[in-house]
């Protein structure tokens, strides 16, 4: 079989998937980077595998994706005037018709919340485009909103970049309403021609969300969809977006509670990008619960001494801000209190990934204040929470402390490490004064790699050390929080490392009080 052929077989490009390697160029789809892939040729010892695991490093886009912590979403279609969660693709255009829709107080919402790019659904299962797509008759066109003339895309677009927030977009390829669906090849086409519409006519796209959820059609008839021509096509006229969970950049992190892993490696098998892995895993039924179907452990030694490929694959944590992903007013007394919203930002971008929070807009077309009050003080809180770095100031020893100025500098790129090849360490901080504190943040360099494995944080209470927090994975931010300890003299115990470990950052902070917003 050619290379296409196994490629098309198999959706991604280049990733191994029977046997014999595929270069991860091959087919017009640029998957990967020479940076972010590396290939293990069979019989690899495991320190060869250690020592390539530990060099794999994020592409470009990846980085600036990682970088931006926050992310959200917004549900906002059909689903929104049926109040469901997943429409058929029977409903009327003429139920579509927001009264106040104003994107604007979309993204302004999310943005005073932190959140620093937003993706729209601009076609969920039901196949109703918010967009006035020249490829169906099942769109905004044929709504009264605006009399047919609206484009809610592009009031999102334009919204995003006139506030300097990233724009990104949701197309379903599961497609309740198309008549195509099921016909693969017919399919296959009239989703392209509908994502190029989106990445052609809005200006810059950030990220091309594909869900995993169903697939088929009500009648049974199978679509195999084509997604290395689609991802082709996204490189092709928007080479810096990041394609999600369906996609090779960005990996689903395994449930929609908000909840990441303890132990959360970017690097991991490319095994971890099949479809049908991700589709099997993905939301079943239109009864929204949140689920958990995560494997505790993707990365370690044990999980890629066999694989065939390694990828920079790191997790997205998509969480709503209420039970469902649309709006519906007999929720609006469930939207999540500012407590809720730490703890999912503690063990979402604490632990390695980027939050994917969903914010979405009601049948008027605007936020609701519920909302936008939970997000205020959240982000309230933790800018007071981060305010402050209780280290600063301290005097620090240990191995390599020659460089720890780059710890404590506020700077991601500058960044310590060991000298030589030591995979251990110990930085001991002695504090101006004894400070009272329970939250420890911990970045690593991942433009270095992503190599921390074990770590402890110590404080000395009289004579005697005590653990604070211990940890694995540490990766671009790991945040521990724990019961407040008052202390002047602390360490922290890097226990084991795949090579010399980085720090870009340390820091021990108080939480700031939650004034609830309920
Ligand atoms: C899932 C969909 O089925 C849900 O409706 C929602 O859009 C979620 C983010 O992805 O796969």
């Amino acid at each position: 079989m050619n290379c296409s052929g196994r490629a098309k077989r198999h959706g991604l490009a280049g990733v191994l998937l029977s046997g014999a390697l595929l270069l991860p160029f091959v087919g017009a789809a640029q998957l990967y980077t020479t940076q972010n892939y590396v290939a293990l040729p069979p019989g690899s010892s495991s320190s060869a595998v250690i020592q390539k695991a530990a060099h794999v490093v994020p592409s470009p886009r990846q980085l600036r994706w990682q970088q931006l912590e926050l992310t959200g979403f917004l549900h906002f279609g059909m689903n929104t005037f049926t109040n469901k969660e997943w429409g058929d693709g029977t409903e009327s255009p003429s139920l579509f018709n927001p009264t106040s829709l104003d994107a604007g107080q979309w993204v302004k919402t999310c943005k005073e919340g932190g959140i620093k790019q937003v993706i729209i659904t601009a076609k969920h299962h039901d196949g109703f485009c918010l967009w006035p797509s020249k490829y169906t008759e099942h769109s905004v066109k044929n709504s009264p909103w605006k009399g047919g003339r609206g484009d809610v895309v592009k009031e999102v677009a334009e919204a995003c970049h006139k506030q300097g927030v990233g724009f990104g977009v949701y197309l379903s390829p599961w497609d309740r309403n198309s008549p195509y669906f099921g016909d693969s090849a017919k399919y296959n086409n009239y989703f392209v021609n509908q994502l190029t519409e989106l990445l052609t006519t809005y200006g810059r796209v950030d990220e091309v969300w594909f869900d995993g959820a169903n697939g088929e059609g009500p009648t049974g008839k199978k679509q195999v969809y084509d997604f290395n021509r689609w991802y082709a096509l996204i490189r092709k006229l928007q080479p810096t977006a990041v394609i999600a969970v369906m996609g090779p950049d960005v990996r689903w992190v395994g449930t929609e509670s908000g909840y990441g892993r303890e132990m959360e490696w970017s690097v991991v098998p490319t095994d971890a990008q099949r479809q049908d892995k991700v589709a099997a895993t993905s939301q079943k039924e239109v009864a929204f619960a949140p689920k958990n179907m995560m494997e505790a452990d993707l990365g370690s030694r044990e999980k890629i001494k066999q694989a065939q490929a390694l990828v920079w694959y790191p997790a997205e944590i998509d969480v709503s801000i209420r039970p469902g992903w649309f709006h519906h007013p007999a929720e609006d007394n469930q939207v999540k209190t500012t407590a809720q919203l730490l703890d999912i930002y503690n063990s979402s971008v604490g632990r390695n990934g980027v939050l994917l929070l969903n914010i979405p807009p009601a049948k008027n077309g605007l936020i609701t204040q519920q909302d936008i009050a939970s997000l205020k003080a959240w982000k309230g809180v933790l800018g007071k929470t981060y305010a402050t770095n209780l280290l600063k100031g301290s005097t620090v020893s240990g191995l390599g402390a020659s460089k720890a100025a780059a710890l404590l500098d506020n700077k991601y790129d500058t960044y310590w490490t060991t000298t030589g090849r030591d995979t251990t360490a110990t930085l001991s901080f002695s504090l101006p004064a004894a400070q009272r504190f329970d939250v420890l943040q911990l970045q690593e360099n991942v433009m270095v790699g992503q190599r921390i494995e074990q770590f402890v944080l110590e404080y000395k209470s009289g004579a005697e050390w005590k653990t604070a927090a211990t940890g694995t994975t540490v990766g671009y931010k790991r945040i521990i929080k724990f019961e407040p300890i008052e202390a002047q003299y602390v360490r922290l115990r890097i226990t084991s490392s795949r090579l010399s470990p980085t720090l870009a950052a340390i820091g021990l902070y108080k939480q700031a009080d939650v004034a609830d917003t309920k």
